[in-house]
């Protein structure tokens, strides 16, 4: 949780999950694994996974105190940056954990925010990034603190001082979010004005599992060439760009930023104004990386991101993409597909033509 932390170097780290009984053996597996190809997005090297299946969450340390004996005598016998939990920790728990392994404690919020710090270009994506990370940083002021008295060889918090200061820290952040608040505010009314500039026109979503294809596409629809890359998040911002699809038809295509599994709930409070975009959507082209093998796990992931802003309910097409990469052909993922469905390439254009079509079926 700390901000001195040298991302520069190959750090090395070990992932711990904790596993209840109402999470399925796959589904945390596949947490896992997102967990480690986000961590590889900041450059870490996984070197070790801690399992606990266990019937509830410790208040203390998350994970039983015997766990993290565990783990700290493997820490002890290995060198290791950081501990990255795959669940979001109070600030308690990883206060408590820092202390008691004397390492550098992330939780699964924490190391995303650190890649869409990587990521973000536009002033709003940074500003969106930057609440975020002061809402996050806010409940663990006193984590910091500690954090930084220990290293300085200090005595720590204590007495009137150090909450004097920590009160006032608190004021400061406090006082920035509302700034930074009032200028997303003033980004959004731009937004829907623009929005409303365009009512009668013909706004489509891409959205979908980060990786998934939806930059590449849009590229290739728009004749753009926006950042589309082999890593997570390449996009954060969304961008709309005109798209001619017939001679009786033109649509805005609207590019986002992808989604995950368990994406942080203030993250996504903080992207409000980029996900209204996909609110106010006529059609949504779910964008579904179909050589995946985690392929329902990510649809998952992104069915629930749309409820939770409100957008289960707009027409929606899933287009899964990638099918080049598939070696069975389609009949990999055939029982995936229903009726509004569609199967694409956009590295070997295959299906972009029905695709279309599919559009403008809908539009009629
Ligand atoms: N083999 C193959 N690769 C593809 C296809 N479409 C996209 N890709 C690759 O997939 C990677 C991700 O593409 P993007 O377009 O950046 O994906 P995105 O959904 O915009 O990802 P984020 O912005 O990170 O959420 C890139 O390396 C693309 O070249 C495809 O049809 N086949
Ligand atoms: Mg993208």
């Amino acid at each position: 949780m700390l901000t001195e932390f040298n991302f520069e170097k190959e750090n090395q780290v070990v992932i711990v999950s904790l596993k209840l009984p109402s999470i399925s053996d796959e589904e945390n597996n596949n947490s896992i694994e997102e967990l480690k190809l986000l961590s590889q997005t900041l450059g870490f090297a996984v070197k070790e996974i801690f399992v606990q299946k266990k019937d509830r969450i410790e208040p203390d340390y998350y994970i039983g105190k015997g766990k993290v004996e565990e783990i700290k005598l493997y820490l002890s016998d290995n060198n290791i940056d950081a501990v990255l939990f795959d669940s979001e920790l109070t600030g308690v728990q990883e206060r408590n954990l820092e202390k008691l392994l004397n390492t550098t404690i992330f939780g699964r919020t924490e190391v995303i925010l650190h890649i869409f710090k990587k990521r973000a270009r536009t002033n709003e994506a940074k500003l969106q990034v930057q609440l975020a990370s002061y809402e996050y940083m806010l409940p663990r002021l006193r984590n910091m603190w500690d954090h930084f008295s220990r290293v300085e060889g200090g005595i720590g918090l204590r007495g009137g001082e150090g909450e004097k200061q920590l009160e006032l820290d608190k004021r400061i952040i406090k006082n920035q979010i509302s700034k930074i608040k009032e200028k997303l505010k003033k980004i959004d009314k731009q937004m829907s004005n623009r929005r409303k500039n365009r009512e009668d026109t013909n706004l489509v979503s891409l959205v979908g599992y980060t990786n998934a294809g939806k930059t590449s596409l849009i590229n290739l629809l728009a004749k753009t060439n926006l950042f589309a890359e082999n890593m997570l998040f390449s996009t954060l911002d969304s961008t709309v760009r005109r798209v001619f699809i017939n001679d009786n038809l033109t649509i805005l295509l609207n590019d986002t930023v992808g989604f995950i599994n368990k994406l942080p709930h203030g993250l996504v409070a903080s992207f409000k104004s980029t996900l209204d975009e996909i609110t106010n959507s006529k059609l949504i082209l779910h964008i579904i990386d179909g050589s995946s093998h985690s392929i329902k796990n990510n649809i998952q992931s992104v069915n629930k991101v749309l409820e939770e802003i409100d957008a289960l309910n707009i027409p929606t097409i899933r287009v899964f993409n990638k099918i080049d990469l598939l070696n069975n052909g389609i009949s990999d993922i055939m029982e995936e597909k229903t009726e509004n469905d569609i199967f694409i390439s956009v590295k070997k254009k295959i299906g972009i033509e029905e695709l279309k079509e599919k559009i403008n079926k809908f539009f009629e």
